[in-house]
């Protein structure tokens, strides 16, 4: 009876503390203000690009197989916790030895998964990298100490930000960009999250890639490097519109005077605070 009693009441305790636990995790995650998507980081932005929705899936993918693959293994390590715990004061817990099956199925399991996540990302990443050369229209993204300018090349234009106003990159929709990226100084890093795409601006190296805008709307844009003391100024705006208020907007950089292509050639203090410019 007493024994019976003692069981009784040990079971409630672990019942009560599990209970708590729970309630105390669901309590941080309410508490925390994010949805369930942020919870499990599928909260991409929204795709606006033809390609990102290849990343997009590649992201979601591969959380979701590291998912089931923790609750698998949380729900194995709880359950063998339980299971083998001790169950009487003076007595060890049962002692297993090796077991080569289930060794070799931990060996051969994680190594497929690790094949898999490989596979996947190699494809899709050589079929966004690859460059067809059949580009609608080609930019080249000049990345400086602390700013950014854009040379439209087949429009024969360029734009530049300036300290006081963002730099601002104007893209038509459904038409397929070539980004060129120069550096005339450091490092810079190119990205627009809701292209879910980056890539490194690397001095003396033209980098290369292939996009194609297909939602029309504003973006933000950084540099994703840390470059130096001012890095935090490279913000920079994509404003992706239809073709014909392209054209307009590329007819209002000429009529400012900004035809021809901004100098990548040196180091430039255009996107510098008046009191570092150096000329
Ligand atoms: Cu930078």
């Amino acid at each position: 009876m007493a024994v019976q009693q003692h069981q009784q009441s040990s079971r409630r305790r672990r019942f009560r503390a599990a209970a708590l636990g729970a309630g105390a995790v669901a309590v941080a995650v309410a508490l925390s203000g994010c949805t369930v998507n942020e919870i499990l980081f599928l909260d991409l932005p929204e795709p606006a690009t033809k390609e990102a929705v290849t990343i997009q899936n590649l992201w979601e993918g591969s959380w979701i197989a590291a998912w089931a693959v923790g609750i698998v293994t949380w729900a194995l390590m709880l359950w063998a916790a339980f299971a083998y715990r001790r169950k009487h004061k003076d007595d060890a817990p049962e002692q297993t030895k090796y077991n080569i099956p289930i060794e070799l199925l931990y060996t051969v399991v994680p190594l497929i998964m690790i094949v898999g996540l490989f596979f996947f990302t190699a494809k899709d990443q050589s079929e966004i990298l690859t460059v067809d050369n059949d580009q609608d229209e080609t930019v080249q993204v000049v990345g400086f100490r602390w700013n950014w300018a854009f040379n439209y090349m087949d429009q024969d234009a360029y734009a530049i930000g300036t300290p006081d106003m963002p730099a601002e990159l104007v893209l038509p929709v459904g038409e397929k960009i070539r980004f060129e990226l120069v550096s005339p100084d450091v490092i810079h890093s190119f990205w627009v999250p809701d292209f879910l795409f980056k890539m490194d601006v690397i001095p003396g190296k033209t980098n290369i890639f292939e996009l194609t805008p297909d939602k029309v709307g504003t973006y933000a844009g950084k540099c994703a490097e840390l470059c130096g003391v001012d890095h935090a100024r490279m913000l920079f705006n994509v404003r992706v519109v239809e073709p014909a208020e392209y054209e307009s907007y590329i007819a209002g950089l000429k009529d400012r005077g900004q035809s021809g292509m901004f100098d990548t050639g040196m180091t430039t203090d255009a996107g510098q605070m008046p009191d570092e410019r150096t000329t």
